[in-house]
């Protein structure tokens, strides 16, 4: 039997349905597993405690199936918390509709409704349409140049933004609050910049206007949330006697960190019975923390896991040397370029590992490796950076890196063909088509490729040639044996 409202007195753990009452106040772009397992989450449970117009609308791109399977289940879904073998499962009525992006009228008619208090967003590094490397919009980005000729059916979320935003300012509806929750530094001012460029290439008055008129906060959003598989559906099943095909699985832990600027309304989400929400005045410290602590590790695994014929990252970190390895790429090289007060950098590394190993979650090492030209500026370039000018020993993060550009030569270490995605995949090819087995030249071009390196790192003669060297050793010796060489020198 299928989860919806008419089963859900079948099911073996009691539901009780919450919200049906209640109207949008919400509208997510990008309404993937992530947003289904924390904000859509807390925003339930915000209105099973406090009640208020917080329901959501969430729009996805691409060809999911998310929206027709949403709406056989009457917009209800669940979410599995698992930690090894236990698994505990929590239903979600807080969801009014899923749209794609391609029913335009319908999104924009919910975008511009004076209900619609906070327009969030989890569209992935990449949905940004932006240069990871300098922030800056990419105006040749296809989705771009289209938005720019069809203002009035847009592709990219930014597009959605910036219109939904000119159409309320045109009939003078309050303004709503973008809310991104992606994982990028400053992801508020990312997203700031990319919407004021795009309107200023689109009309200079609605570029002052929004100037004027919009805050755009920064969030460090945290949860593991791996894609869902037909594993998870079924381990769900098992425990509330229905069948969910919109379940997700996740992991105990959640953190959301929010910046307190908004324009409009909003539920307050820290009020409720949940642990780890906050609102400040200053998120940077804990998107430093977490996007090189966490994401820098988990990417990582990713690469060198990967390659090293590891699955999950539960498996990565189960192998004795990747997780003495991984604790001191924490220690050493990335604890000396987080800055923050107040939390226990200790408590939160040995919480990390103890997150990596629950086996609950079949994080597959290829998810994460997904989009490294997006990821690697944030989760290694940076503390790359600030570790070159502070002489930090950066060697694990060399073998990290050298990981990536080896994976993304899209032939694994038993010559066999990695699904490799990313947008600068041909580009990858290419070089690694051209300089073959030389790694000098190899990393020559990497560092060239400058949407992901920003230009003092191709100058920087010891980068350069400490990442060639950590290259060469993989090249030579494979992942796994290279991982293993560190930790056999280094152990004391
Ligand atoms: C992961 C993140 O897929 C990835 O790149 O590193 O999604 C990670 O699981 C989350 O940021 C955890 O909060």
């Amino acid at each position: 039997m299928n989860l919806s409202l008419s089963t859900l007195t079948s099911a073996n753990t009691p539901l009780t349905l919450n919200h049906s009452a209640a109207q949008v106040g919400i509208v997510h772009l990008g309404f993937g597993a992530f947003h289904r397992a924390h904000q859509a989450l807390i925003t339930d449970t915000y209105m099973q405690e406090f009640g208020g117009n917080w329901k959501i609308v969430g729009v996805t791109w691409g060809s999911s199936d998310l929206p027709q399977k949403m709406a056989q289940q009457d917009n209800l879904y669940t979410v599995g918390v698992g930690y090894n073998d236990t698994l505990n499962v929590q239903l979600i009525s807080a969801i009014e509709e899923i749209l794609t992006s391609t029913q335009t009228d319908q999104v924009f008619a919910y975008m511009c409704s004076p209900d619609v208090k906070i327009v969030s967003l989890t569209i992935t590094e990449k949905g940004y349409c932006h240069h990871p490397a300098t922030g800056d919009l990419d105006l040749n980005h296809p989705f771009i140049q289209h938005d720019l000729a069809d203002p009035t059916h847009p592709q990219s979320a930014v597009g959605f933004l910036v219109e939904a935003l000119n159409i309320r300012r045109q009939k003078d509806i309050a303004p709503f609050t973008p809310l991104t929750c992606d994982n990028l530094p400053e992801n508020g001012h990312v997203l700031e910049k990319v919407v004021l460029q795009f309107a200023q290439a689109r009309d200079p008055e609605l570029h002052q206007w929004i100037k004027n008129h919009i805050q755009f906060p920064c969030t460090m959003v945290d949860r593991i949330v791996p894609r869902t598989t037909e594993n998870d559906i079924n381990r769900v099943e098992q425990v509330l006697g229905l069948r969910d095909e919109a379940c997700v699985v996740t992991e105990p832990f959640l953190q959301w960190v929010v910046e307190d600027k908004f324009v409009n309304d909003r539920p307050l989400w820290e009020n409720t019975s949940i642990a780890n929400i906050e609102v400040t005045d200053n998120v940077l410290p804990f998107e430093e923390m977490k996007l090189r602590l966490l994401n820098g590790t988990h990417s990582s695994m990713a690469y060198l896991g990967y390659l090293s014929g590891y699955q999950t990252i539960a498996e990565t970190i189960r192998d004795p040397k990747f997780k003495y390895f991984i604790r001191r790429m924490m220690d050493d090289t990335i604890t000396p370029a987080v800055h923050i007060q107040g939390v226990d950098l200790d408590d939160y590394k040995s919480q990390l590992i103890e997150r990596y190993e629950n086996t609950a979650l079949q994080h597959r090492t290829w998810q994460i490796a997904m989009d490294g030209s997006q990821k690697v500026p944030q989760r290694f370039l940076q503390t790359m950076r600030y570790g070159l000018d502070h002489h930090v020993d950066l060697s694990p993060l060399y073998l990290a890196l050298a990981g990536w550009i080896r994976y993304v030569s899209g032939i694994d270490e038993q010559h066999q063909a990695i699904d490799v995605q990313d947008p600068l995949r041909d580009e990858f090819a290419a070089i690694w088509e051209q300089h073959k087995d030389q790694p000098q030249a190899i990393v020559n071009a990497f560092v060239h490729l400058d949407s992901v390196f920003s230009p003092e790192f191709a100058r920087d003669n010891t980068f350069i040639e400490s990442l060639t060297g950590a290259l060469e050793t993989i090249m030579t010796l494979g992942s796994k044996q290279a991982v293993y060489q560190w930790v056999s020198t280094h152990k004391n």
